[in-house]
């Protein structure tokens, strides 16, 4: 029986020593390049994802596509140098590539030789309100949201964020040239220190002009007094956090502001040769490009977000952290409560200095290092074989009787490491 667990002890060593090896090393296996959540002397410091158009690339719910069936839709058109503006009217047709206007082209490549816009349907047979939803996949720290408009815009435009997946919504901005009657706020209020979690409506952006090519753009921490030290200020951090985006279109600019209205008609002339005479005047909405400027959150513990196995969006947490946005301390790495890192200290996860000193709870208990340790005393001190991984009842007793010297074996017990032969390992060895 002896030989056996010799054997044992001696493959919980070498796994031990690799676990106390890597957690020593922070470059272990990523010499070249060089790791931006490291300094020169492999000192910890903040590291965050690059700024990038979120939005890029993803897909947006529209509640509106024109083209099913192909409709036929007029703009007025500016021409500028003082020349008359005119009337254009196009064919949307979802079947024909060279005529449809998909929800893909609010966040394909933006560029001024290929404005590809999407557009919703004619707004006089549909509802005024239409609503694109975008989902970033986890959360982000926004800066700004931006909407680049092929029609006019739109009177009035609601943005909401959510921070849980689409779950729940809350407003984060309004434009409309209505703010009362609309959106039931004022115009352009003011932000102190005391809401700086409000939206605000404005009526800036709002101009029918221009007809095509208007931007809207909302910055995230414009005129909110704590954006100048935003590392202090976790109602700040919280605002600009979101995992969605939704834009709702509420009212278009009236057609009759349009010259598009009833009797309007006489000053205008179709250029499409498949236009009829006695076209109707339409209006509808249309974007060109929708970003989302920010970064992946990864709480200044990650340089860098990637594709978990199954496809969803994960921070390279280090730092000794873990986590989507590296919200939370590795198990064993409780020596100090989890924090987000700034540019002065970059808070990393520490190693309870001694032994498993109710660190395991971390993941199996999901409590703090008081509640695992006051837990793991009140169950008894009895030595006993688990049947599995995550099955608390023996780490006091390890701790009281072999702490600290068994402290990765403890690590590796609740990591799978075929639990039962470690701790039968450690009554033979520690
Ligand atoms: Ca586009």
């Amino acid at each position: 029986m002896r030989e056996p667990w010799r054997c044992l002890l001696g493959l919980c060593l070498l796994a031990c020593s690799a676990s106390t090896h890597n957690a020593a090393n922070p470059f272990a296996g990523q010499q070249t390049p060089p790791d931006p959540c490291y300094d020169d002397t492999g000192a910890a410091r903040r590291c965050i994802p690059e700024f990038i158009n979120a939005a890029f690339g993803k897909e947006v719910m529209v509640s509106s596509v024109c083209g099913r069936p192909p409709s036929r839709s007029c703009s007025v058109v500016e021409r500028g140098d003082d020349r008359p503006s005119v009337r254009s009217c196009q064919i949307c047709d979802a079947a024909d590539p060279r005529r449809a206007h998909p929800a893909s082209y609010l966040t394909d490549l933006n560029s001024a030789h290929n404005l590809t816009c999407w557009q919703s349907e004619n707004l006089n047979t549909s509802p005024h309100n239409v609503t694109l939803t975008l989902s970033l996949g986890k959360k982000f720290e926004i800066t700004y949201v931006s909407l680049q408009f092929c029609s006019p815009r739109p009177e009035s435009l609601a943005i909401y964020k959510s921070m849980d997946y689409g779950k729940t919504w809350m407003p984060y901005q309004f434009y409309s040239s209505q703010c009362r009657r609309m959106y039931n706020r004022p115009n352009k209020a003011t932000i102190t220190k005391q809401n700086e979690q409000e939206a605000l409506c404005t009526d800036g952006h709002t101009d029918l002009y221009p007809l095509s090519g208007g931007l809207i753009a909302f910055s995230t921490l414009d005129g909110r007094p704590s954006g100048k030290d935003f590392d202090n200020s976790p109602v700040l951090q919280d605002w600009v956090t979101v995992t969605d985006i939704r834009v709702v279109f509420s009212r278009p600019q009236l057609p009759r502001e349009l010259g598009l209205g009833a009797g309007s008609n006489s000053g205008g002339r179709d250029d499409d040769p498949m236009a009829v005479t006695s076209a109707l005047p339409t209006y509808f909405y249309a974007v060109g490009d929708f970003q989302v400027g920010g970064r992946c959150k990864c709480n200044g513990h990650g340089s860098r977000c990637l594709k978990d196995k199954e496809g969803k969006l994960v921070c390279d947490c280090k730092h000794n952290t873990e986590g989507p946005e590296c919200d939370r301390c590795k198990p064993f790495h409780y020596d100090r409560p989890w924090q987000r890192a700034n540019a002065r200290e970059a808070n990393e996860c520490l190693q309870k200095a001694a032994g498993c000193s109710g660190s395991h709870c971390g993941s199996e208990l999901a409590g703090s290092p008081e509640y695992c340790s006051g837990t793991l005393r009140a169950q008894g001190q009895t030595p006993s074989i688990p049947n599995g991984p995550g099955k608390p009842g023996l780490l006091p007793v390890l701790r009281q009787a072999h702490w600290p010297r068994c402290s990765f074996a403890c690590e590796n017990m609740f990591f799978g490491c075929q639990p039962v032969l470690l701790v039968a390992a450690r009554f033979g060895g520690c």
